[in-house]
């Protein structure tokens, strides 16, 4: 199960099979679904940190569960059931989710991990697209999200070599936000999503999707996508509450509505 630490406007859910990396079994993953359709459900969270227990982010599927030897399984089924739902839940939520990369993050880890809206990495972390050393192909959204973020050429390479990507290399070709210092990982996290549970979360959310679409629009339709979403916006109370504490020349006390 992972563990849930609800902060002050912000939840932290850190996997946490420490001994294997915290490698996704189907209880691993359902209990992270549920973490954050809560985060979705209460109101008053208006951000969302992931990280993992121990040296590792997480190693992707556990792969103890199918016996050397044994009958093939449907991964398309498992792939339908956990990690589809996973990628879709953190890309349609409308809060900011930080993903905070203390170590490892391989296979499913790491696409997980890059799926998040902002990335932090530990200076130490590894992102490692493991699927061509045991035979699979990238998923939970590698071969999309990869690309986007630092094109075809280094996709393909990382991802039909299997060659560890350190968290420094992945900052300088775009593929996350930031390299930070170990000891330092989770101070900036935290100091991250505090800021967001005081932000005007409704615009944020528009934002993403905003953002998440420019890939698949042309301009036009993305034009008309931002005037839907700046309609939405000047609605808000948080808008009104932006402009008047701009005006009045004090800091403004968004609610997240
Ligand atoms: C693990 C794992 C692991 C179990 C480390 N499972 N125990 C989707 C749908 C359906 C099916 C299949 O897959 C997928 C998507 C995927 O995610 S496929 C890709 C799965 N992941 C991998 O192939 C990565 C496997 N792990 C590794 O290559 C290494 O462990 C890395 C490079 C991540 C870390 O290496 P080290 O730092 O040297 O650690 P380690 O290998 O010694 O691991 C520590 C422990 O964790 C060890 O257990 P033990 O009991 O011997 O101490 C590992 O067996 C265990 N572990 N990954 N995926």
């Amino acid at each position: 199960k992972v563990l849930v630490d609800q902060r002050d406007g912000y939840v932290v859910i850190t996997l946490n099979r420490p001994d294997k990396l915290n490698a996704f079994t189907p209880s691993q993953s359902t209990s992270l679904m549920e973490a954050l359709d809560e985060a979705d459900d209460d109101p008053d969270c208006r951000a969302v940190v992931l990280t993992g227990a121990g040296r590792g982010f997480c190693a992707g599927q556990d792969l103890g569960e199918r016996e050397p030897g044994g009958e093939a399984i449907d991964l398309g089924n498992t792939i339908e059931t956990f990690y589809n739902p996973l990628i879709r839940r953190i890309r349609s939520l409308q809060l900011p989710v930080i993903c905070a990369v203390n170590g490892v993050a391989a296979g499913a880890g790491a696409n997980v991990a890059l799926a998040c809206d902002i990335v932090l990495a530990a200076r130490s972390a590894r992102f490692i697209q493991a699927f061509a050393k045991i035979g699979l192909v990238p998923d939970s959204g590698g071969t999309w999200t990869v690309t986007h973020l630092i094109g075809e050429a280094r996709a393909k390479a990382i991802m039909l070599t299997g060659a560890p990507v350190d968290a420094e290399t992945a900052e300088q070709w775009g593929m996350i936000w930031k390299a930070v210092d170990d000891d330092g990982l989770m101070s900036e996290a935290h100091e991250m999503a505090s800021k967001f549970a005081k932000a005007a979360t409704v615009g944020l959310g528009l934002t993403k999707t905003l953002i998440q679409a420019a890939g698949a629009n042309d301009l036009d339709k993305q034009l008309d996508m931002e005037r839907d979403a700046q309609r939405d916006a000047g609605y808000t109370p948080d808008y009104a509450e932006g402009v008047s504490a701009f005006l009045e020349k004090r800091p403004p006390a968004f609610t997240g509505r």
